[in-house]
């Protein structure tokens, strides 16, 4: 009997079908743009170790800077067309969707949700047009899973405070022109809006990656950096204020994986249907169906969680733990689907002419940030229990 082939190989359980018109168009009109305009760029982006800044007018052009945002001149979408936005934008590198996360969720969401009028004004219609670019300092080099630790501090000085301490591995951090940076003061901790020209501020890139080699990375130094009261978010005082905006983030980082998983699945595919060994195409052998099958499986979870994770937080009642079980579940499935889809690449797989190693090696990074697998677990397992075993 002939396989059923009616159903979408990157969509068994037809998600599309539970999508509305808008989210539909803005789905298709980022894949056209992946298509055309940020694919053909990508290969050579990752081997040249360098983000492709071309690009950033373009995304800003289609609306997907601050896309949740309403006012500003931003988009104002739903969670689900921000998430399939980081879907499209990941299938093509997650390098290219990191940009958009950190400009919509850790820079543009911080600032709407607890900035000042005028803070408001300044920045998010510059940040969405792609006029400026930001970043967001969390991370410190003694160790990012425990940010509730960090060294960098704040202490008023007159009208003005003055911020000492360090960031690492910060995405953006030396194109910024803005860096929502959090310390420690006498008062909780705060986000400051540190600008780029500010005495005493500097970014410098880290060099040398294996992983999101298309994308930014640096690190932060404050030394003595004078910031005035106004460059404060005065909405925020505690470590709410920076998990609210990983919250946002990794939400969007759930779909982002799915997007790189199927660009892996679709790889995979083709190249088993084309590899004829033993007398036959490698799609005729059970081992390989299997394996097949074991990535289409991993693919509709995730998608099933993320969509039902959008509606829940268009209701406005997301759980921080709801999220972390996505990321970790979805990262997982993308990591070991683009591992998997490299060695059934054989030899072919190690080689840039393919997608599987360039995803596999950035998803490297994008199980790591917003969290590792393990503070996702530990999240999970924390809701579960009451009981707190990150100490
Ligand atoms: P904890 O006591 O759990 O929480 C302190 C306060 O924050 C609240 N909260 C959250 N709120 C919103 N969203 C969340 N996800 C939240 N998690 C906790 C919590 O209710 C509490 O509020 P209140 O009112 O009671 O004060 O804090 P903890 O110190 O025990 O930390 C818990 C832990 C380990 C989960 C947290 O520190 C953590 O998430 N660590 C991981 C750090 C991390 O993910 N860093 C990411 C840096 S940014 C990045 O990687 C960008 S990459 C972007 C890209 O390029 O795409
Ligand atoms: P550590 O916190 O030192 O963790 C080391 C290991 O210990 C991990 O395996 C971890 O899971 C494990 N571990 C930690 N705690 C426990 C525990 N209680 N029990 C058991 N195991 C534990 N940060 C930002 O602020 N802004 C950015 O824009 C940003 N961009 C990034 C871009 C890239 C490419 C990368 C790689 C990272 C980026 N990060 C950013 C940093 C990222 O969020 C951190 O790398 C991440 O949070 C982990 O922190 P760490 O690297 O210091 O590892």
């Amino acid at each position: 009997m002939a396989a059923n082939t009616s159903l979408d190989p990157m969509d068994l359980y037809d998600v599309d079908a539970e999508l509305g018109d808008e989210e539909r168009m803005v789905r298709d009109s980022v894949a056209r743009f992946v298509d055309t305009e940020a694919l053909p760029l990508m290969r050579e982006a990752f081997e040249q170790h360098a983000f492709p800044r071309e690009l950033i007018a373009k995304v800003a052009e289609l609306g997907l800077l601050g896309s949740s945002i309403s006012g500003y001149d931003c988009a104002g979408l739903n969670s689900v067309c921000y998430g399939l936005i980081c879907q499209e934008l990941e299938r093509c590198d997650s390098g290219l969707r990191s940009f958009v996360s950190v400009q919509s969720s850790l820079v543009m969401y911080p600032i709407h949700a607890f900035g000042s009028d005028e803070q408001k004004q300044r920045w998010l219609p510059a940040l969405a047009k792609g006029d400026a670019v930001g970043c967001f300092g969390l991370t410190e080099p003694h160790g990012g899973s425990d940010p509730g630790n960090m060294k960098t501090h704040a202490r008023r000085d007159g009208d003005d405070w003055i911020v000492n301490g360090a960031k690492m591995w910060i995405t953006n951090a030396t194109i910024a022109d803005v860096a929502v940076v959090w310390a420690k003061t006498d008062e909780g901790i705060k986000g400051f809006l540190l600008e780029k020209n500010m005495p005493g501020f500097t970014a410098q890139e880290i060099e040398n990656k294996f992983s999101l080699r298309a994308s930014v990375t640096g690190a932060l130094f404050f030394d003595d950096v004078r910031v005035p009261a106004a460059n404060v978010l005065p909405g925020v005082s505690s470590l709410k204020g920076p998990l609210s905006c990983l919250t946002q983030a990794r939400y969007g980082i759930t779909w982002g994986v799915i997007g790189a998983a199927q660009a892996c699945l679709a790889e995979a595919l083709s190249y088993a249907g084309e590899r004829v060994l033993f007398g036959r195409p490698l799609t005729h052998t059970q081992m390989i169906q299997v394996r097949l099958a074991d990535m289409a499986r991993r693919i509709t979870t995730a998608q099933l969680l993320s969509l039902r994770l959008g509606r829940i937080k268009d209701r406005g009642e997301l759980r921080p733990a709801q999220v972390s079980l996505a990321k970790w579940n979805n990262c997982r499935a993308a990591i070991d689907i683009a591992r998997d889809a490299r060695d059934i690449l054989g030899g072919s797989g190690i080689s840039a002419e393919y997608v599987p190693v360039r995803h596999m090696l950035n998803l490297e990074s994008v199980i790591t940030y917003e969290g590792t697998e393990t503070v996702h677990q530990l999240t999970v397992g924390r809701e579960l229990t009451g009981v707190n075993a990150f100490g």
